[in-house]
């Protein structure tokens, strides 16, 4: 039976508030937005601020971003960690980022683990000798093209120079680019903050250094596919059939290579915005590579990107090879799509996820016909919720008062647009949009709740609500909001499944999220409030 039942979203936010300190709801309440109709102007939310001190967030630190998110899916570059082992321990092999490496190019270096173990003695006299000698060993076992050090929390609370240690390793080594980031994991309010130092200092110490020249047709730079669950596998699989040519993924199945070379593509293609909209901004800068934004999740996303990739070269061939992939891969998507309709229809989802995920997976939801009811992002900034298009007062890089600005002057000598002015003028007078794209609010329907910087609390208590027939989130929500007898479906790691990118992938996703939103295993399940009346009095709706 489908559910009808109305609910009032003005009422949930108060409900989600209630219980909060005045001060405390005060601020919860400017990043809780009640999705209204608006007339050619998107409401705004606060983003990209801190957590509360004592509300448990669902977001992680800024190394996780850098050394995890970013810098972890390379296979060929060892990654050294200056921290205590704890930091490395708790991030080994997590996030399902799949490499092809050791087949196909190569060193793989991601299974392994690699710290300095700082200890208090370490603390107490400095630690930049012990990283020396930590990187001589790396270098001494792998002998890599390059090792990268991340910064834990104590490093830059002592004042170890990183950045001096690794500089003096690469002038001895002469064949290993060593560099470092300061991605300390306080460094800002959450990952985001680590991507942008990776990115900084991906652009500045590897891109452009490479020496191969590339001469391949239709070359581009897919930014932000990190290979979760073979997601970057389906893509590539596409791409290479349209005849199109990924010369660098950042950074999912990538290599140092890869990097070293990406300034040679013709156009830049951005998945997650978030994560690496900085390196995009740089290409473009330095090198005259225009970037448009595309999204894989999704089939008929799938097609559309594309199409919007065809649409850039303006090559008939090309666009001609374009639709006869989409007009083979999509008619088996749909015979699935099919199938599942019925039983998924008028069903309902909430998304908690990341920077990007919690707005690009609604594009599979809806081809479900299922609705997202309430959805944010752990720590995405403004211009991932409201677009990118020209708002007056947005301060797109909100995080960049804590990080280090690198300067990024287009070099004359290297500077080549791959189109004219002309030509790129003509192409955004035929529609083509550069740099622009719709953010999660506009995507999504009246009178939903749109809420960033999720936490514990408000999680259950939103389920306990509007009890969806759906929750994604990550491992720290799977469990909590399982034995609240709802399904909980991981758009991190997707739990073990995966790739839902493309179009095998929306095929896998229809069939898992069928399984998940019409298995009755749930409904045998009592939450807290059920089996323990004397619970109700903290969960029930007073
Ligand atoms: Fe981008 Fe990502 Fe995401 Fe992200 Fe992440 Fe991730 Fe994510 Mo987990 S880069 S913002 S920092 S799409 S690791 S592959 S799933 S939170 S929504
Ligand atoms: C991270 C990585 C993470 C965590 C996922 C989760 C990932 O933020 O450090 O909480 O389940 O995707 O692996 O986002």
């Amino acid at each position: 039976a489908q559910r009808t039942k109305q609910w009032d979203p003005v009422q949930v936010k108060e409900q989600l508030l209630a219980k909060y300190p005045a001060k405390v709801a005060r601020k919860r309440a400017k990043q809780i937005l009640i999705n209204e109709a608006r007339e050619n102007t998107t409401p705004e939310i606060t983003a990209n601020v801190r957590t509360i001190p004592g509300i448990i967030t669902m977001r992680g630190c800024t190394y996780a971003g850098c050394k995890g998110v970013i810098l972890g899916p390379t296979s060929d570059i060892v990654n050294l960690v200056h921290g205590p082992i704890g930091c490395s321990f708790y991030a080994w092999l997590t996030r399902r980022n799949q490499t092809s490496a050791s087949g196909e190019h190569g060193e793989n270096f991601m299974t392994y683990a690699l710290s300095t173990d700082m200890q208090e003695s370490d603390i107490i006299f400095g630690g930049e000798k012990k990283l020396a000698a930590a990187i001589q060993e790396a270098y001494d076992l792998f002998h890599p093209k390059s090792i990268a050090v991340f910064a834990t929390c104590p490093v830059g609370l002592i004042g170890d120079d990183i950045h001096a240690v690794a500089r003096t390793m690469k002038e001895k080594f002469g064949d290993c680019n060593v560099f470092a980031f300061s991605c300390e994991g306080y460094k800002g309010v959450s990952q985001s903050a680590g991507h942008h130092i990776a990115n900084n200092q991906i652009f500045r110490h590897v891109v452009g250094t490479g020496k191969k020249q590339r001469s391949e047709q239709f070359r581009i730079n897919l930014l932000g596919e990190y290979n979760i669950g073979g997601d970057g596998f389906e893509i590539d699989r596409i791409l290479t059939k349209c005849g199109i040519t990924n010369i660098a993924t950042f950074s999912g199945n990538s290599t140092y290579d890869q990097f070293a070379t990406a300034n040679q593509a013709d156009l830049s293609c951005v998945m997650c915005h978030r994560s690496i909209n900085y390196v995009a901004d740089m290409l473009e800068t330095k090198y005259g590579i225009p970037w448009i934004k595309v999204n894989f999740i999704g089939a008929a996303a799938t097609a559309k990107s594309l199409r919007k990739i065809g649409d850039y070269f303006q090559d008939a061939e090309l666009s001609a090879r374009i639709e006869s992939v989409v007009a083979e891969e999509l008619p088996s998507v749909e015979v699935q799509r099919q199938q599942v309709l019925p039983r998924t229809t008028g069903k309902t989802a909430m998304l908690f996820v990341g920077g990007s995920r919690a707005h690009h997976y609604q594009e599979l939801f809806k081809e479900l016909g299922m609705k997202t009811i309430s959805a944010g992002y752990e720590f995405a900034h403004r211009d991932d919720y409201e677009g990118r298009h020209v708002i007056p007062g947005l301060k797109v890089d909100a995080d960049s008062r804590n990080i280090e600005e690198i300067e990024v002057q287009p070099d004359p000598h290297l500077y080549h647009p791959r189109k004219s002015p002309e030509q790129l003028a003509q192409l955004q007078q035929d529609g083509m949009a550069f740099k622009e794209y719709d953010g999660l609010i506009a995507d999504m329907d009246e009178r939903t709740l749109v809420i960033d910087d999720l936490n514990q609390y408000e999680a259950e208590k939103l389920v306990e609500l509007l009890k969806p027939d759906l929750f994604c989130a990550g491992i720290k929500e799977k469990y909590s909001i399982q034995k609240l007898g709802v399904p909980m479906k991981q758009l991190h790691s997707y739990d073990s499944g995966g790739p839902y990118a493309g179009f095998h992938g929306a095929v896998n996703f229809y069939r898992e999220i069928d399984r998940l939103v019409n298995s009755r295993v749930w409904g045998y399940l009592k939450a807290p409030w059920q089996e323990h009346p004397e619970l109700s009095a903290t969960y029930v709706w007073e």
